[in-house]
């Protein structure tokens, strides 16, 4: 499924992130950026050390914020890595984190001019977020930021199971 919003595309994809070739793929990482399992080890892996080397030099990320890196051997010449809120009761300020961590995502890609990313769905994994309200928080994000900004030309989420992309699916035909 694709939609138009002023001159940007907002598309939804099933499959691998990795194999990619937007200008930038975003990575659901952890706070140490150490690697891990999911999208962040699949990353990793076919990206290659040198991603790993510079999350080394980088440190660290908080939740809700983003740094980039290079897409070391991956097709994608930048990898954005954020860190999505661990999911516990929806009152610990969840919501406002993963939106928190969409918009930092966007805002750095358009920092290096970045016209395409792909979003694999934050924070669903490992991280526990209910899918339904994770999806509504992540297309509302992303489709106030282009409707604002006019730089990037493409989003695509790439959602790797098929549930994943059918409440994506859902949750966009109820936002347009
Ligand atoms: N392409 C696209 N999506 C994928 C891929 C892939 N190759 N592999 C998995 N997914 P998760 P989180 C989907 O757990 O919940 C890591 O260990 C997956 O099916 O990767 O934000 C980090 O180091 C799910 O829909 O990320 C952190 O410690 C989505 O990606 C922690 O997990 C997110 O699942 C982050 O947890």
């Amino acid at each position: 499924m694709e939609i138009k919003i002023n001159k940007s595309m907002l598309a939804l994809a099933e499959g691998d992130i990795t194999k990619e070739s937007t200008d930038a793929i975003v990575n659901a990482a952890n706070a140490r950026l150490a690697g891990g399992g999911g999208v962040d080890g699949a990353i990793h892996r076919a990206g290659g050390p040198a991603i790993m080397q510079e999350c080394r030099k980088i440190g660290g990320c908080p939740t809700g914020q983003a740094v980039i890196t290079t897409g070391g051997t991956l097709k994608a010449k930048y990898v954005i890595h954020t860190v999505g809120p661990r999911y516990q009761d929806g009152t610990k300020g969840e919501a406002l984190l993963l939106k928190s961590a969409y918009l930092e995502s966007l805002t750095l890609a358009s920092t290096k001019n970045i016209t395409s990313i792909a979003f694999p769905a934050i924070s669903t994994g490992a991280y526990g977020y209910p899918l339904h309200e994770a999806a509504r928080i992540a297309l509302q994000t992303i489709i106030e930021y282009l409707k604002e900004h006019q730089d990037i030309q493409l989003v695509r989420f790439v959602l790797y199971d098929h549930t994943t992309y059918d409440i994506f699916t859902q949750e966009l035909k109820k936002l347009i």
